[in-house]
Parts: C-alpha cells; structure tokens; sequence
C-alpha cells in the first residue's frame, strides 16, 4: 500500500481535519527536546476518544505500520521521536479532566490533560498534585505516566507512580483494559498497571488515568546553602533530614549558577561564591520549625560544611530560590548540553561523583561539565557542554565515548543509566549496564505479550 494510500485509510477512522501530513506538523509533534534525531514520521493523528485510539491501534497491526505516542514532547530520552515513517498518536484533543472524588482525594483525566492543569485543579479542590517538574507547563500526564516522570519533590512524595490509583489502557493489540480502578487495596494477582508505568508506550497507549491527590502543605519555604566542597553536602542532607521532613533536597554546582546569573533576571542568593549549592525545602507549618531549621543551619557553619545560606521569607524569596535550580536545564538548552540522568543510592554519591569527574576531566578537559540534580534521591544530572570549535555531530560522536565510560562507573555502583527522563533511543544501547541479560530478556518478552505485532513505540527503551 502506499504512503498515501494509507494517510487516507487512517483518516476515515478520525474525525475530519484530525489527521496531519504538513511539514510543520510532522517536525513539531514528530521529536521531543532531544536534539539527536531527525523527525520523520508519516503523519500525526489526533483521537478525540478511547474508541478512535483502539480503531488507530487496530489498523496500525493490520497495516503494519509503528505508532508513537505523543504528549507535552518535552521528554530528554527521544522516547517520543518519530524518526522511522511512524504514525504519531498526539493526544492533545483528549484533554479533560473527567471526575474527581473529594473522599477517595483522585481525580480522572485524559492523557492529554497538562501536568500544570492538573495541579492547579488539586490547588482548586484545595489539594495538591505533588509531581513537579521544570517542564510542568508543557508535558501531559499521559506522557508523565510514560516515563514514571519524578522530578524536584520525589524525596518526599515519590514518582507518578505513586499517584496512579487506575489506569486505563488500550493494549499493542487494541483491547481496553481498566488496572486497578481506583482501589487502595487491591491484592488480585499481577498489578498490569505498573507494567504500563514507565513503559514509554512500548506496551500500549495510556488512554485514561485516575490520579491520587495529597493534602496541600503549609507555608513552603527554602533555604539555599553554600556547601564548603561536595563532600559537605551529604552530611548536611543528613543533618536536616534527622530534624525536618523535607520536601526537596536539590544541588548545582557554580557552573551552572554561574550560567543562571548570567540570565540578569535571577537574583544571586547570596555574596559569598562556593562550589557547590544545596536548595531544601521543607514546610514551616509553625514557627518552630523554621527555628529548628536555621538552628541546623548554624550546626552546618559549625561544622564547617556550609559557608554561607539564605531562607525564603516570602512567597517570591520561593520562587526567586527555586529559579536557580528550576531554570537551568531550559538555560543551558541553545548551549547544546549532552545530558546524563544517572542515579545510586544516595550515599554513594560523593565518590560516584568523584569518579565519573576524574573520567571526564582525565580524557575530556576541554569539556564544560555542568552537575546539578535531585541529590537527595540520587539522581544527578550532568550535562557537558559543546565547544564552539566541534559540530554537533561531532561532539555527540565524542560524547558517546564518555557515555561508555560513565555508565560502566554506573554500573559498578549497582545505579541507573536513566534515574527518571526514561531511555527512549538515547539510552536504549546502555540498557545493559542497568539491567541483566535475563532481566531484559523478560521485559522483552512483556513487551510481546502486550504488542506481539511491535507495533508500539518500536526502537524505544530496546534497540529496533
Ligand atoms: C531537571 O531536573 C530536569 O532540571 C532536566 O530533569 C535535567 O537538564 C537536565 O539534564
Ligand atoms: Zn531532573
């Protein structure tokens, strides 16, 4: 069959308008926010109802043709890049918010529903959706649940996972299939609903998803520190997690403030440079735990660990605090950074650290290398910057040697070659340094089960 015989068998099964084959359309909604793929896809589709993703999924097997799932595309991982003639599914138009439940605190949406929606929706109800992220402007639930997004509050409240009380899903093979429904306690067997958490559509596409909510804390406020080197940072994450219950424990090194204060609308925190900077937060639900902090934080001077801090006073000081460490993926973004998410158990840090730096400084000195992350998970972020003397593709063919060497560091420390952004196609030739042959083995026979056509997302989180 041709390519247009087949864009016209697709439009009979959408309403009128609902399918895109313009060269602006097939770049937007056919790439994430990696820049390593070149976006191909044949056209886009948008399904207005569960009914039109199951008769999409049921003519791609009989057809033959790959579908990828498309959300907010702000994934790091290229797990929602067309790069093969594939059909993109966007959900942009199943964007609702269907049913909320004051007593059960859940609400059910659509794929499509914008992660901020979501949480000013909770803040309507006067709760709170917890998991945040930068990109929470942009990037949908359906998407969120894709790749078991986590981001800055995870130390407390955990990963999307945590919040998906039900989902609804239409399998590799068109069925529908409604996990879990809501339940808190649900001891039946096999719990299908995680296996579609974090699947990057590599099972079936998230066509519904009943989302828990939280009580809304009180009174958030900050504190950025100025560490003494990085090994001063865990001590200090231990000193205020003995005393307070934090909502974040976040760090960036001077680097990366350096390139936010180089922004001008970003305050500095403070005078005093240091190496490397820790941002907590925590609720200051009365007046004595704003003391017990600050008395921590005096304990930290003591110690010698922290050299100077600031605490928010107001809900602008938060915000403004925030900015530094919120902003500095998007900051960096035109400065072509190769990014790694990796994580391990958060006290192995400082010398997982210490390693992969000695890597890169060793064969790499020419490299700008930029960490910051969610330490107190684990999870760190480096990022290392291209020089202007190396062309993209250049630079990404260097960069995929210290990726060699930075993940057998990962795997010595038993860690994650992908804490959170997924593995998409970015990551999906490592996946052995995080994950044994038999372990893969498994999941590539889940995968069958569930698409035995291959019909879904093919290439992602396993080579094609
Ligand atoms: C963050 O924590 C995001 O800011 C992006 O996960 C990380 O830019 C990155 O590497
Ligand atoms: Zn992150």
């Amino acid at each position: 069959m041709t390519q247009s015989a087949l864009i016209e068998e697709l439009k009979t099964l959408l309403e009128p308008g609902k399918v895109l084959t313009d060269a602006d359309s097939l770049i937007t909604f056919g790439k994430d926010w990696t820049k390593h793929f070149a976006p191909a896809p044949l056209a886009i589709a948008f399904p207005k109802s569960i009914e039109q993703v199951q008769a999409i999924v049921r003519w791609a097997n009989q057809r033959q043709v790959a579908l990828v799932p498309s959300g907010g595309r702000t994934g790091l991982s290229a797990g929602a890049v067309a790069a093969n003639g594939e059909v993109v599914v966007a959900f942009d138009y199943m964007n609702q918010i269907l049913a909320f439940s004051a007593v059960d605190r859940s609400v059910t949406c659509q794929p499509g529903v914008i992660t901020q929606q979501l949480q000013t929706y909770a803040q309507e109800q006067g709760l709170y959706y917890p998991v945040d992220f930068a990109s929470a402007g942009s990037s949908q639930i359906g998407g969120n649940i894709g790749t078991n997004a986590g981001g800055i509050k995870v130390i407390r409240y955990g990963m999307t996972r945590n919040w998906v009380a039900g989902l609804k899903v239409v399998t590799g093979t068109g069925e529908l299939l409604e996990l879990n429904k809501g339940l808190i306690k649900n001891a039946t067997g096999y719990d299908l609903r995680q296996l579609f958490i974090g699947a990057e559509g590599t099972l079936g596409f998230v066509v519904e998803a009943t989302m828990r909510l939280d009580r809304a804390p009180k009174n958030l406020t900050a504190m950025v520190l100025g560490a003494a080197d990085f090994e001063s940072i865990m001590p200090v994450l231990h000193a205020f997690q003995s005393k307070l219950d934090l909502t974040a424990f976040e760090f960036f090194s001077d680097k990366a403030l350096s390139k936010i204060l180089a922004r001008g609308d970003v305050p500095a925190p403070f005078d005093t440079a240091c190496p490397f900077y820790a941002l907590l937060e925590f609720e200051a639900s009365h007046e004595q735990v704003a003391e017990q902090a600050l008395a921590t934080f005096e304990h930290c001077v003591e110690e010698g660990w922290v050299l100077d801090g600031v605490m928010s006073q107001s809900e602008q000081q938060l915000q403004n605090l925030w900015k530094l460490r919120e902003y500095i993926s998007e900051t960096i973004s035109h400065l072509t950074p190769y990014k790694n998410d990796i994580s391990v158990t958060v006290c192995q840090v400082p010398a997982f650290l210490a390693d992969i730096d000695a890597i890169v400084e060793r064969h790499y000195p020419d490299f700008e290398v930029l960490w910051y992350g969610h330490i107190g998970d684990g999870n760190l972020h480096l990022n290392i910057l291209k020089p202007q003397n190396l062309s993209k593709d250049e630079f990404f063919d260097i960069c995929a040697g210290v990726n060699t060497q930075v993940f057998e560091i990962v795997q010595r420390y038993n860690g994650s070659i992908s804490a959170e952004h997924g593995v998409g196609m970015t990551k999906r030739d490592y996946l052995h340094y995080s994950r044994s042959p038999a372990e893969i083995g498994y999941m590539k026979a889940i995968k069958a089960v569930f698409d035995p056509n291959g019909i879904m997302n093919p290439g992602k989180i396993f080579p094609l």
